[in-house]
C-alpha cells in the first residue's frame, strides 16, 4: 500500500509541473490575444479510459484504478493510480474489482479528476 501511494504522489507532482508550465506559457502569450479571446472560458480538456477499481476511499472521495491507455485531448499511459472524484459521481455504485469506463479532466491546479464513471456491462 505504501508503494502505491508513493507512485500516486509522483503522478500528482508531474501533473502539477505540466499545469505550471502551461500557466506560464499562457501568461507570456497573453498580449498577443484580443480582449474578447482572452476572456473566453478555456475549454475543459478531458480523456476517456477503461480500468479496474482497486480501492474506493469514500471519505477522501478518491478511487484507485488500474487503467489502460487514456485517449482524447487528455492522454495518459496505462498505470495504477489514485484519482480524485468529482462531487456528482456516486461512489456508492463502485466497488473493488469492478470494470469501469471513465472520463477524466485536469483541474486548474493540474490535478486529475474523474468526471464520470460507467460500470462496464459484463
Ligand atoms: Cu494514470
Amino acid at each position: 500500500m505504501k508503494t502505491r501511494f508513493a507512485r500516486v504522489a509522483v503522478c500528482a507532482a508531474i501533473s502539477i509541473g505540466i499545469g505550471g508550465a502551461a500557466a506560464r506559457a499562457a501568461v507570456q502569450g497573453a498580449p498577443r490575444y484580443t480582449v474578447a479571446q482572452a476572456t473566453e472560458k478555456p475549454e475543459k480538456t478531458t480523456g476517456q479510459g477503461e480500468g479496474v477499481v482497486r480501492a474506493v476511499d469514500a471519505d477522501e472521495r478518491r478511487i484507485m484504478i488500474t487503467h489502460g491507455p487514456v485517449s482524447g485531448p487528455l492522454e495518459m499511459s496505462p498505470m495504477t493510480m489514485a484519482f480524485r472524484v468529482a462531487p456528482n459521481v456516486d461512489l456508492s455504485s463502485l466497488s473493488k474489482g469492478m470494470k469501469i469506463k471513465f472520463t477524466i479532466s485536469r483541474d486548474a491546479k493540474g490535478l486529475y479528476v474523474i468526471e464520470d464513471v460507467r460500470p462496464e456491462k459484463p
